[in-house]
């Protein structure tokens, strides 16, 4: 038994020092059932949305958090970007976005997300992946962040701030790609995982989880890791 833990997953901390009962190592030796840990939705006390595209169990995008979804698909067709289960854009020719739904983002703070090709292959010409917001469900779409499309396999967090004229309600969040516009198509994959804006308003003074079973509004994930009764 262990009084104090830190776990890591790839760089990110999960958790720091904390007080935890007992935690084993996915694929551990024991047979009891692990704990499910439902990691997404929208407008809970501490995050404004997270999904980790795991947590629904039908394998699909829940649309009670996302509006739309073009040339894209839920799963591990280009492998593991963080864990399990991630959305991917491969469609060489379709327009690439994921839009969330309305969002009251008053009390956001940083937008967070993993993005890479994964196990799909990258390319260096592809265009941008444009991150933006629109207000009022307009369709006017301003600018949050351009980030170039993958030109290596590696998975990398992005963590965006949200400005204040984007901090307000019925505000959706869009991922999406310029169009292919010199080649006509797209030549590389990307993927998101582990989507989350993180929100202010209830920030808990202290850290305290015994987790049996682990409070999920106290975790932003748990990448790679499985959390048993031993
Ligand atoms: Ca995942």
């Amino acid at each position: 038994m262990s009084p104090r833990a830190t776990a890591t997953h790839r760089g990110q901390i999960i958790f720091k020092d904390v007080l935890a009962q007992q935690l084993c190592e996915q694929g551990g030796e024991d047979t009891h059932p692990s704990v499910h840990c439902h990691l997404w939705g929208i407008h809970g006390n501490h995050v404004i949305l997270r999904d980790d595209f795991d947590s629904n169990q039908q394998g699909e995008l829940d649309p009670s958090i996302w509006s739309g979804c073009s040339a894209c698909e839920v799963g591990e067709r280009c492998g593991v970007l963080m864990h399990g289960r991630a959305v991917t854009f491969c469609d060489p020719l379709g327009q690439r976005e994921l839009i969330t739904r309305p969002l009251n983002t008053s009390a956001a703070s940083i937008l967070q997300f993993a993005l890479s090709s994964g196990l799909c292959r990258f390319s260096y010409s592809d265009p941008d992946i444009v991150i933006s917001f629109s207000l009022n469900s307009s369709d006017d779409w301003i600018t949050l962040e351009r980030i170039r499309a993958p030109s290596n396999s590696s998975t990398v967090v992005h963590l965006l701030p949200l400005p204040a004229q984007s901090r307000r309600e019925g505000v959706r969040l869009r991922w999406a790609q310029e169009p292919a516009i010199r080649s006509g198509t797209y030549e590389s994959c990307w993927g998101l995982d582990n989507v989350l804006l993180v929100n202010v308003a209830h920030r808990p003074p202290l850290l305290e989880d015994n987790l049996d079973p682990p409070d999920t509004s106290n975790w932003l994930f748990f990448p790679g890791a499985t959390i048993k009764v031993c």
